[in-house]
This record gives structure tokens, sequence and C-alpha cells, in this order.
């Protein structure tokens, strides 16, 4: 396969789709943002013939999607391993291939309880309809599920040495790992600030993450999009810790 990968995602928020972004970028992978190549309404009617198993061969359910030539790929955790084990930004070995593989999946995971922070009730009601449940589900998410949540990747960093979170080198773990703590950080500061205040590994690792030339230059370029009120991580004053 050498035709350049195409992501298909949602062309307005940075979502799921920015782990795939950010994994290709650091591992200096090129691709096309499809949706976002030219009109927001082109973008979504591109993606919508990938979604919901109507594509060919073994089609995806949701996006982000990947697709390089006929070949096509869902779900969050697998295109970053898949990324990562193709451009050598993954931990080898059949242990440590599948220990990145859990903290992938477990990254997936917070995520998706971010998001429900702001919509427990499902994406078919606004926010503003659900405020009332989502304050109850932000205030367990942070009170109980992130303490334990930001120990757990603690302690992963710590007993690998500190640096990386599995095996020798920086892999796309680590800059999952990043991504999601930067759309804590941004939906939750005052949560985010007191459940990791003693968690110096978390902190350093996101400093370098943010300090690494493509992640920099990726950040600065027109490419990203900055967190805004249509993704995973948004910031509702409101459900943050007083
Ligand atoms: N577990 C999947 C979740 C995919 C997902 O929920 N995608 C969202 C956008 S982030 C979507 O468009 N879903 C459409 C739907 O569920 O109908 C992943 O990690 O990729």
């Amino acid at each position: 396969m050498t035709e350049s990968y195409e992501l298909y995602y949602w062309p307005t928020l940075p979502g799921r789709g920015e782990f795939v972004r950010l994994v290709m970028e650091a591992a200096g992978v090129s691709y096309v943002d499809v949706t976002r190549a030219g009109e927001i309404a082109d973008g979504v009617g591109a993606l919508k013939p990938l979604m919901y198993g109507q594509g060919e061969g073994h089609p995806a359910y949701a996006p982000p999607i990947l697709k390089q030539g006929d070949f096509v790929l869902a779900q969050m955790p697998a295109i970053c391993a898949f990324i990562g084990e193709r451009h050598d930004f993954s931990p080898t070995g059949l242990q440590d291939r599948y220990h990145a593989l859990q903290i992938i999946l477990t990254i997936g995971d917070v995520a998706t309880a971010a998001h429900d922070t702001h919509h427990p009730l499902g994406t078919t009601k606004f926010y503003e309809e659900q405020k009332a449940e989502a304050l109850v589900t932000a205030q367990a998410f942070l009170q109980q599920n992130l303490p334990k949540q930001l120990n757990y990747f603690e302690a992963v960093l710590q007993k690998n040495g500190g640096e990386v979170l599995v095996g020798a080198s920086l892999s796309y773990v680590d800059v999952a790992l990043y991504h999601l703590l930067e759309g804590l950080a941004h939906a939750f500061p005052r949560g985010y600030a007191k459940t990791s205040e003693l968690m110096p590994g978390l902190a350093a690792l996101r400093n370098r993450a943010a300090a690494l030339p493509r992640i920099r230059a990726y950040l600065a370029s027109e490419r990203r999009i900055d967190f805004n009120l249509d993704g995973i991580f948004r910031y509702y004053p409101e459900l943050d810790l007083k």
C-alpha cells in the first residue's frame, strides 16, 4: 500500500479524530484530512457514506476512519495502534504491543467518560437539555473516576521508569495520553489541577510531548482544531469542581 492516508472525521471538532491526528503528526506521517479539505458540507458528505457499515470491504461504524486505498480502519485505538506499529512509533514485542493496546483502550474509555459528563442522556439532546443530569455526572466523574484514572496512568508511567508508558522509547500511547490530559485539563481546569497536583510524571509527560518539534509545529498550524464546544473535551465552568 503506497497511496497516502486519508483521515475521515467530523470537520469542525477535535474529538476522537484529534488522537489520530496527533499520533500521525508525531510519527511524521503525512495524511489528508479529507472532510476539512474543502467546504464543510462537502466534508460531511464525504464522511457519511463510510459510516454505519455502508463502505466496502470491512466497513466502519463511526469515525474516526482511516483509509488508504481499499484499506479502511475505524476505532480510534485501532487506528493509533496501526499507525504506531507501521511507522516505528510503537513498542515492539508481543507483550509490549499489547500493553500499549491496553493503555490506548483505557485512554479511549476515559475520553468516553469525559464526553458523557456533558451528554449523560446521549447525543440526541443538546447539552442545554440535560444540564441537571450533566452536573451530577460530571461531579461523580471528577470526584470518583478521575482520581483513579489519573493515578493509574501515573502508576503505569512510574513503574516503567517515569519517562514513557511502555517500552524504552516514546510511542503512540504517550502522545495519546498527552492529548487526553490536555483535554481533561481544558474541560475541568480546577478538577484536573486538584487531582493531578501530586502526579509529577503526568505533568512531565505533558511538557515533554508539547515540546516535541513535530507536535509544536502541528499545534501552531492550521491543521489543528482547538478545543471548542462541539467535541469531547468541552469547558463548561459549571461542571468543573467548585
Ligand atoms: N469507540 C469508537 C467511538 C466512535 C464514535 O463514537 N465516533 C463518534 C464521533 S467521536 C461518532 O461520530 N459517532 C456516530 C454514532 O455513534 O452514531 C472510537 O474510539 O473510534
